[in-house]
């Protein structure tokens, strides 16, 4: 298939409308960047993209479904991404409100992340104790699966910095376990499988695949600078519960954005830099690009096989899948399908058949048939380009696509700042040559500049197809100014009918990425720890106290409101001392915290939990360790002195 294929714009009347917008933003994205696109969505020029009966004035019939009552509780879990903050967020659909933060990539003083110990365990430090890295960019997350559902174990997520992977548990809401990823950079991302390729017994996610969107140098020590052939780029296979690297397989050009297939055969990944270019106009210089399909049992027998390498300090062993070395259907481990122009996302239909990448400088949607890629790789199909069964015009800028569960997909379209929800068969029926079959089921203008967007239950087979969340980029006059930075606004629309609906607005500290949506009752998260989780746990109060090993100090300490045992403690200065922390109370959200004034030490120890820090009693005098947050009615009392002889 080639560019010639894409049905033409006036079929669509739909879109015809905006032939001249199309050619101009896609002149303007090949040169200068988003340039076009940004001005497109200044005020006044935004309604050239407006569609026919943008339904705003209806949206006051479904307020009732997303205000809640004081005291009401949302119906959903949305699991966002913090982007910069390097945080992991929990929000309450349809309210919009804001749940929790769950740091993980960089510290955070609410919970100690990065001061406690454990929690620097978790992270990972330097040879001196610090933490090895305090910035992170989370954006994409996603959560375990078994039988095509959500299971309420596990989600992860990416650092695109630092090449990251974290590991939230979704009981208690916290993150256990961070891996960094070797021989990659711009980790991006991120996909659970479903079950496995093999094993019919394993219905559940055992495997996370993550992309590497940059390629480099391998190994990337200051060799092959200006020698782009020599660029590769990962895409890398961590164990769910290890969290250890498996294997990685090498690719020609990049990977980008992923998605699994529900029998747990294939993931794809998106490729916008087929063209293997290190400068940014090389990247562009190609009309299409690849959706790159792994065959996930034929690349774990390979690993199995020893068919592997490995590069610089790494042991991970590594899998050819280069164009070059996979041309024979029969024993390839990877197909790359062409798909138009520097694609984004890569999204998965409920129904288990299509894979659809979405075209970002094409105004273009693919959908790419799994039971045909599968074909291919069984020598059935002679080309593999021949899985594309559609790819239609659905508007500028296409990014992510989100899904109904009754066959429609809804597409961001970052240009165009809508929404537009089509048909998936009607696409195919007209991508085969019926013109009259109208796909494009309606559109529905953002604010502004979406990115992703991800419906309730969405990449489920239980996608239940009642709210869409709509992440848009910029939010411009939508919130009350505060200075040069906005806020973002995630929009929430009802998409329950055959119109989408614009229901709220809510601003959200920049800037979350991608996100999932979840049945509430599919999460069941736990308010109160086990003291025996916790190694050093001290059971006893009557165990606290000072204890010296010369210069090494270990202070035990338990909380229960209002107070701190011991209510004193004598350190010498230059002691190098571990404070550890339990906390008895029983009671649910009965958290107490410790903080040390000048030693830079703030953390929270919740119900039964156990938590430890170390420091260098480097400061001489008197120093109130006070509870950080608030628990009882003599909180401000609960303190403990700690002293520091000269
Ligand atoms: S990417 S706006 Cu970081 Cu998720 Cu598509
Ligand atoms: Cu304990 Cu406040
Ligand atoms: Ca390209």
């Amino acid at each position: 298939m080639n560019q010639d294929d894409i049905k033409p714009l006036e079929a669509q009347p739909d879109l015809g409308r905006r032939k001249f917008l199309n050619t101009a933003a896609l002149v303007g994205l090949s040169g200068a960047g988003l340039s076009v696109g940004l001005s497109a969505c200044k005020k006044g020029e935004e309604t050239a993209g407006a569609p026919a009966g943008a339904p705003a004035a209806s949206a006051d019939s479904h307020a009732s479904n997303v205000h809640l009552k004081p005291g009401e509780l949302d119906t959903y879990y949305g699991l966002w991404s913090g982007g910069h903050t390097g945080d992991f967020r929990v929000l309450g659909l349809p309210s919009g409100r804001e749940l929790h933060r769950v740091p993980c990539m960089v510290p955070d003083a609410l919970v100690g992340w990065g001061i406690t110990n454990e929690s620097k365990k978790i992270m990972g430090t330097k040879a001196d104790g610090s933490l090895k890295y305090t910035v992170g960019d989370t954006h994409h997350t996603h959560a375990s699966y078994k039988d095509g559902n959500y299971d309420g174990r596990y989600a992860w997520i990416n650092d695109k910095i630092n090449g990251r992977i974290a590991r939230i548990r979704l009981d208690y809401f916290v993150c256990d376990k961070i891996t960094e990823l070797p021989n990659i950079q711009g980790f991006h991302g991120i996909f659970p499988d479903k079950r496995d390729p093999v094993d019919p017994a394993i219905n559940y996610t055992t495997r996370v695949f993550c992309g590497s969107e940059f390629h480099i140098p391998l190994p990337n020590k200051g060799q092959d600078i200006d020698s782009p052939e020599k660029y590769r780029a990962m895409f890398t296979c961590v164990d769910a519960e290890s969290m250890e690297v498996r294997y990685q397989v090498l690719i020609d050009g990049n990977c980008d954005l992923l998605a699994t297939s529900y029998d747990g055969k294939l993931a794809a990944c998106n490729q916008y830099n087929t063209e293997n270019g290190i400068h940014y106009e090389d990247m562009m210089s190609a009309e299409r690009d690849s959706c790159i399909f792994f065959n996930i049992a034929r690349i774990e027998e390979a690993v199995k096989a020893g068919k592997t390498r490995t590069f610089g300090d790494s042991k991970v062993p590594v899998v050819d899948g280069t164009r070059a070395a996979n041309t024979d259907p029969t024993t390839a481990l990877v197909a790359y399908v062409s798909v138009p122009k520097n694609p984004h996302g890569v999204n998965a239909s409920p129904d288990g058949k299509y894979f659809i990448c979405a075209g970002k400088l094409s105004p273009t949607a693919t959908v790419i048939e799994l039971s045909k890629v599968l074909d291919w790789f069984d020598g059935k199909l002679d080309n593999v380009d021949k899985s594309i069964v559609a790819e239609v015009e659905i508007g500028l800028g296409p990014l992510h696509t989100a899904f109904d569960g009754r066959g429609n997909a809804y597409t961001t379209l970052f240009l165009d700042s809508q929404m537009v929800k089509w048909n998936i068969d009607a696409a195919i029926k007209f991508h085969a040559g019926d013109a009259n079959s109208k796909y494009v089921v309606d559109r529905l203008d953002v604010h502004y500049q979406p990115g992703h967007t991800n419906a309730s239950q969405s990449e489920t087979a239980a996608a239940d197809g009642k709210w869409l969340v709509v992440g848009c980029k910029f939010s411009k006059d939508r919130f009350l100014p505060v200075g040069p930075l906005h806020a973002e606004t995630e929009q929430l629309i009802d998409i329950s009918g055959d119109k989408m609906v614009l229901v709220a607005d809510h601003p959200v500290r920049p800037e979350p990425h991608d996100f999932i949506i979840m049945k509430r009752d599919l999460i069941r998260t736990k308010q109160v720890y086990e003291m025996d989780e916790f190694p050093l746990a001290i059971k006893d109060p009557k165990d606290t106290g000072v204890f010296r090993e010369g210069k090494k100090v270990t202070v035990k300490i338990t909380s229960q409101a209002p107070a701190f045992s011991p209510r004193e403690f004598r350190l010498k200065l230059g002691d190098e001392v571990t404070i550890i922390l339990t906390n008895h109370d029983k009671v649910e959200d009965l958290t107490h915290g410790f903080a040390i004034p000048k030693y830079n030490v703030n953390f929270i120890v919740n119900p039964q939990e156990t938590a430890s820090v170390t420091f260098k009693a480097d400061k001489p005098g008197v120093f109130w360790c006070y509870c950080t947050h608030f628990c009882h009615a003599l909180h401000l009392e609960m303190r403990s002195r700690m002293i520091v002889e000269a």
